[in-house]
Order: structure tokens, then C-alpha cells, then sequence
């Protein structure tokens, strides 16, 4: 079958654990060029299904939960709602939002384990797998790391290195540990179900290197990503090897076998089943077939995903499916992106190294389409790509606010100042008007063919074009200096102007959904489809325009250095403690007598810039003390407050000031200073110990 023929869109992108936040580079990874990609099918009025949802199983939830002393229930509730929230503001327009703690998950996922069994898919095995003795539980994926045998990462998961893409087992690592305990684990017993890829090696072969499934022309690998291609084929040149789809885990959906008590299905067996759990929901709750957008011949279903999703979306899951078979389709596509890079490093959820898209979404409040703009611009589509503040400034103030923005304002700004608001009548068009309208024209097409290949950078980049074209239009023929002499060439100038701004209205809108919604309003436009564009009839003579609006404004550099600022001290705080100094006896510690004190007065030290003279009362007296604080904190406001004093140092003289005792400050990394102040008031004078 012709790929192209195919008309239904069932479009997933990848389930994020529910673990977690979103930051900018999952955004860039697989949900803004899914959203793109939809909202162009959208307008193209394709049959099109987009979903996504919480991945809320396996070890990344637990160890979550563990480590914030909460239950993984309660993890999954957090982050579901926050994740889902955040997707809806930022634009991100799924038909569905699912969970795979779904009952119609577990049981779409168990009928798929069930159905496998039954039909002898899987090879039951005994074996001998990683035990953690102190935590009691078998080591699985997330729960053991070592060394990988491929790369020589030492943080490799027992499922995955993520540095290189090579899938493993725990058994595979050097040097294997637990993330539980951090201890050396043993081997024990256990029994799994496993799934023998190698058995299917022959057409996994066939279909991923030729497009062949079947013994018919499934899709053109051709037009898969090189970088897609190459890590499947290394994947089964590296032969496919067995994998259990069992886990020995009390988190997860059941294995529905009463022989498997206590296991539960592996989280890479029931995650991309979300996919087709969710279109059942949606189906349900909109009269529709989920059936149709997976089982018939002209579903076409395509998966964005990150890089370290490819081999479980192109090789795992697709044998999952057709060892299920009952006619289910395989990904035509699978248009996976490489990774996001911030400020010279990787993301880091744990380093705390990332643009959490909650916080930009409260902190530049009406920006979604900015962070949309910069992303895609930048999106990592073939190779690894970089975030910088400086970069997503320069292409707010120099891209969208000089050009797009000052295109679309002029043409505003000047039909209501010289025709009322209306849109003016065209008359005869000279050569270089023509050339813009037959430039305009060619844009669509254009366009369509780079989002139909993936190629959402280049394709925003021609939408871009289009604002270049009408602001050098708008500039080269000055309207503004004919106007007196000439209305009627004015006229015919503004036309074409308010075309192309209304062209913007409808080609931005799978990129830049908010922008080109202002711009339909301010145009008046409704019921916007992908074939108005490339057109000059989109407004008609007289139609009314709506007040203007500001689509962009500059961004201060003051702003952009507040968030280099706040990522700065995300670095100082995953910096490690200064090691302990060596051990001291009861006694000496005892020798230093630390009492509360109240500042009383203080004072700069004429002539330095660090010092401060302070009265403290210290319960036993009152004295002076110099400290070395006043650069972090103004004499005025430490006036009254309780400190910690080392009150028995000897007496040293700085500056001529003689200093009796010492101000205990607690010093960040940054070198920043803190008082150690009791956290209720008590007596001046107590002992501290
Ligand atoms: N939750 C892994 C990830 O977030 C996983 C994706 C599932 S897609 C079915 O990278
Ligand atoms: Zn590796």
C-alpha cells in the first residue's frame, strides 16, 4: 500500500513518567513537533487522533517515591495533574491526556500479555537474576547501574545506557550496584516471561531496512531519520536477544496469571499499550471506533519520541503487536528527535539543569509562543542541538518582535490610519507587486512538504520567510510618503500587505497557534484552513478589521540574566559538600563556649567594604564585635536580631577596633552568608551545643 494514500492519523508522542516535571527538553524532544505536525493535519482536515499520557509504571516512579518518603500513588496523582496542566497551557493540543493507572489500561495491557501466552509468544524461563539482600527485592532496569559493556558509561541502567542507546540487561553491567541500597548485589532465582526477539528477527529485518512487512511495501524507509535507521540496525546487527516482559515488583499492573503472583508486567510491555488504552477512552467518550485508528488499513500511526525511546517504538513494541497480530497496525514512522542541550550541558532533572516549563510558563506569563518559536528553531531534529537564554532573547527581539511583529503592526497601524480599518480595494499590481504575490504563493507548498518530512526547523523557517517578504515589501514601497500624492497605489500596497498578514494568520498556526489566533481576530478571519494560504483573495475589499494588537514585545536583557542567574545556583547546589575537617575530642569542641545574642547596633567600618562593627548583647555583657558581612547585609536591617556569637575567642584587634568574639554565619557556595539565628527567640546568652 502507497503510504501516502493513507488517511487516518493516529499520532501518539511519548508518555512521560509521571515522576517529574516537564522541561524544555521534552518539549523540544517529541511534543512540539507532534503538536505542530497535528495541528497542520488539523487544518488539512485529515481524520487525525493525538495522544499522550502520565507513563505512571515502573522503577522511575518508586524510586521516586521513595526518595521523597511518599507512595508512588501519591507521586503519580502529582505529577499526572501538574504534567497534564502544563502540556494545556502551554498549547499543546492532545485529544487525550490518559494515565496508564487506568483501569482500561490495565486491562487492554493484560489482554495483550494474556492473548501473547496463550498463543505460546512468550518463552518461560528460570534464570538467575541481581537480588538486592538488604532491600529484599529483585534489581531490575532503574534499580541497578553499573558499567556498560558498549560505551564504558558507568551510570548505565540494568535496562539501558543512556549515553549510548544500547539496550541491557542487568547482567550485562560491569561492576553492577544498587540504586536501592548501594550495595553489591547476588544472584537468585526467579521465573520470567520472556519475549524472543530473536525469533523475529527476519521481518523486523525486512520491515525496518526495506519497509517491507508482510510481503508488501509497508512505508519508504527512505524517508525515516538516518539517525532512527541506524540505531535499529545496530540493534539487530548486535542480534536480537530474548527480554523478559515480567517483573518481580509490587508496582505495576499484575501479570493476570495465578502462577505469577507478585509480578508485574514490564513497564516497556504496558507503556506504549497507553497508546492504544487511551484512543479506547477517547473513542468511548466521543462516539467513535478506537479500532479504526489502529487496526485498519489506512491508519497511519506515527510516534514522536525522544532518541532514547527508538528501540522499544521501532523494534520492541512492533513485535509485540504483530505476535498479538488480530491486524493491528505498525508505525509508518517514527520521526524521533536527539537531545536538547542547556547553556553548554545536559538537561538534568536531578541536577536540577533544565527550563521546567511550569516556572517559564508563570514567569513569562503569554510567552508560550516565544518558547514554541525558539524551540523549534532549534529542535534537535538530526543532531543534538542547544538552549541558550541569550539565543531564545536574540531571536524574541530580532525575529519575532523585528520582523513578524513589526510587519503585522505596520500593516495595522497604517490600514487604520489611511482607510478607516477597511480592507482597501487591490488595483493593477506592478512587477515587483507581482513578485511578491507569485513569492507568497510558493510558501504553502513549501511549507507542507518540510512538515510531511519531519522538517519543522526548515518548515518554520519558510513560515518566517513569509514575514520577511511583507516587511521588505512594506519597506522597499513606503507607502507613508505616496499616501498624499497617490491613495490608489497605497491602496493596492496595503492589500497586498494585509494578505500576507493574513497568510501569516494561517500558516503560523501549527507553530505559533496563539500568534496566529491573535492575528485571525485582529483580521477578522474565521474557520481557518490550510488551503487559504498561498492565496491574495484570503480578505475581501471593505471587510472591517478588529483592534491591534502588540503580538511581541523586547525582552530585557535584565530577564534573560535572571535566568542565567537562577540556573547558576541550580550548579552551586548540586555542588558536593566540602569534605568533614578531622575529628576532634568532646573536650576540645566543648572549649568553645557559642551563646545566643541580640545585634543591638551596627555600623560600617570606615574605609573597608567587608567589615561591620556590631554591639551585640550576648547575655553575659554587651560588646563590640567586627564582622566580615557587610557586603551581604545592610547595618539597618540586622539591627535586632539573634545571632549565634562564639563568645570565648580571644580578642583581636582589625582596624583598630578591638573584636571580642565572633558571629557564626552559615557560608553557601556561592559564598553568600547566612545567620545562624534560633528558630524560636530565646534568652541572650544560651548556651549553644
Ligand atoms: N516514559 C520514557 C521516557 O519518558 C517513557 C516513555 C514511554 S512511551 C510509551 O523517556
Ligand atoms: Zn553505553
Amino acid at each position: 500500500m502507497d503510504s501516502n494514500n493513507k488517511k487516518r492519523y493516529t499520532i501518539t508522542a511519548a508518555l512521560p513518567y509521571a515522576n517529574g516535571p516537564l522541561h524544555i527538553g521534552h518539549i523540544a524532544g517529541a511534543y512540539l513537533p507532534a503538536d505542530t505536525f497535528v495541528r497542520f493535519l488539523r487544518m488539512k482536515e485529515e481524520d487525525v487522533v493525538f495522544v499522550c499520557g502520565s507513563d505512571e509504571h515502573g522503577a522511575a516512579i518508586t524510586i521516586k517515591a521513595r526518595k521523597e518518603g511518599v507512595s508512588p500513588q501519591q507521586i503519580i496523582d502529582k505529577f499526572h495533574e501538574l504534567n497534564k496542566d502544563t502540556f494545556k497551557e502551554f498549547g499543546i493540543a492532545f485529544d487525550i491526556y490518559h494515565r496508564t493507572s487506568a483501569k482500561i489500561h490495565h486491562e487492554t495491557s493484560q489482554d495483550f500479555f494474556t492473548v501473547l501466552n496463550d498463543k505460546g509468544e512468550f518463552d518461560i524461563i528460570e534464570s538467575e537474576q541481581y537480588y538486592d539482600e538488604e532491600a529484599e527485592q529483585f534489581l531490575a532496569d532503574r534499580y541497578i547501574t553499573g558499567t556498560c559493556p558498549k560505551c564504558g558509561n558507568e551510570n548505565a541502567y540494568g535496562d539501558q545506557c543512556e549515553s549510548c542507546g544500547s539496550s541491557l540487561s542487568p547482567t550485562d553491567l560491569i561492576n553492577p550496584k544498587s540504586t536501592l541500597t548501594g550495595s553489591e548485589p547476588i544472584l537468585k532465582k526467579t521465573k520470567h516471561w520472556y519475549l524472543p526477539m530473536q525469533n523475529h528477527e527476519g521481518w523486523i529485518k525486512k520491515w525496518i531496512e526495506e519497509g517491507i512487512l508482510d510481503n508488501k511495501q509497508h512505508h519508504n524507509p527512505e524517508e525515516w531519520k538516518k539517525h532512527v535507521l541506524g540505531q535499529c540496525k545496530s540493534w539487530i546487527d548486535g542480534g536480537l536477544q530474548a527480554r523478559a516482559m515480567t517483573r518481580d515488583l509490587d508496582w505495576g499492573i499484575k501479570v493476570p496469571l495465578e502462577e505469577a503472583k507478585g509480578k508485574v508486567l514490564y513497564v516497556w510491555l504496558d507503556a506504549p499499550i497507553g497508546y492504544i488504552s487511551a484512543t479506547k477512552e477517547w473513542a468511548n467518550m466521543n462516539g467513535k471506533n478506537w479500532e479504526d485508528y489502529w487496526k485498519s488499513e489506512d491508519a497511519k500511526l506515527i510516534h514522536f519520541i525522544g532518541k532514547d525511546n527508538i528501540v522499544f517504538h521501532c523494534i520492541i513494541n512492533p513485535i509485540i503487536l504483530k505476535s498479538y497480530g488480530n491486524g493491528f497496525v505498525l508505525p509508518d514512522n517514527v520521526p524521533a528527535n536527539e537531545f536538547l542541550n542547556l547553556e553548554g550541558n545536559k538537561l538534568s532533572t536531578s541536577r536540577n539543569w533544565a527550563v521546567w516549563l511550569h516556572e517559564y510558563l508563570k514567569e513569562f506569563p503569554g510567552k508560550q509562543d516565544v518558547l514554541r518559536y525558539v524551540l523549534t528553531t532549534i529542535a534537535p531534529e538530526n543532531k543534538d542541538s542547544e538552549f541558550t537564554w541569550k539565543d531564545y532573547q536574540a531571536k524574541n527581539n530580532s525575529e519575532l518582535v523585528a520582523i513578524l511583529g513589526n510587519f503585522v503592526n505596520r500593516t495595522m497601524v497604517l490600514t487604520h490610519k489611511y482607510f478607516n480599518g477597511e480592507v482597501p480595494v487591490r488595483g493593477e499590481l506592478v512587477k515587483y507587486d507581482q513578485d511578491v504575490v507569485n513569492m507568497v504563493a510558493e510558501i504553502p507548498e513549501k511549507i507542507e512538504n518540510l512538515i510531511r518530512q519531519y522538517k519543522f526547523r526548515d518548515a518554520l523557517a519558510e513560515a518566517m520567510q513569509l514575514a520577511r517578504i511583507g516587511n521588505k515589501y512594506l519597506a522597499d514601497t513606503e507607502p507613508w510618503k505616496l499616501f498624499a500624492q497617490d491613495p490608489d497605489i497605497v491602496k493596492t500596497i496595503m492589500n497586498i500587505c494585509l494578505q500576507i498578514t493574513a497568510n501569516l494568520g494561517v500558516i503560523l498556526q501549527p507553530f505559533l497557534p496563539d500568534t496566529a489566533e491573535k492575528i485571525q481576530f485582529m483580521l477578522g478571519m474565521k474557520n481557518v484552513k490550510w488551503n487559504l494560504a498561498g492565496k491574495m483573495d484570503i480578505l475581501f475589499p471593505y471587510d472591517k478589521l478588529g483592534r491591534t494588537e502588540l503580538l511581541f514585545d523586547k525582552i530585557e536583557d535584565s530577564v534573560v540574566e535572571q535566568q542565567v542567574k537562577k540556573l547558576e545556583k541550580a550548579k552551586l547546589a548540586s555542588i558536593p559538600a566540602t569534605p568533614a575537617k578531622e575529628a576532634v575530642s568532646f573536650d576540645d569542641f566543648t572549649k568553645m563556649d557559642i551563646r545566643t545574642g541580640t545585634i543591638l547596633h551596627a555600623e560600617k567600618v570606615a574605609k573597608t567594604k567587608k567589615l561591620l562593627k556590631l554591639k551585640v548583647d550576648t547575655g553575659i555583657d554587651t560588646r563590640t564585635i567586627v564582622s566580615g558581612i557587610a557586603e551581604f547585609f545592610k547595618p539597618e536591617e540586622i539591627i535586632g536580631l539573634q545571632v549565634s556569637v562564639l563568645v570565648n575567642l580571644a580578642p583581636r584587634e582589625i582596624k583598630g577596633i578591638t573584636s571580642q568574639g565572633m558571629i557564626l554565619m552559615a557560608e553557601d557556595r556561592d559564598g553568600s552568608l547566612s545567620f545562624m539565628t534560633p528558630r524560636k527567640k530565646v534568652n541572650n546568652g544560651s548556651v549553644v551545643r
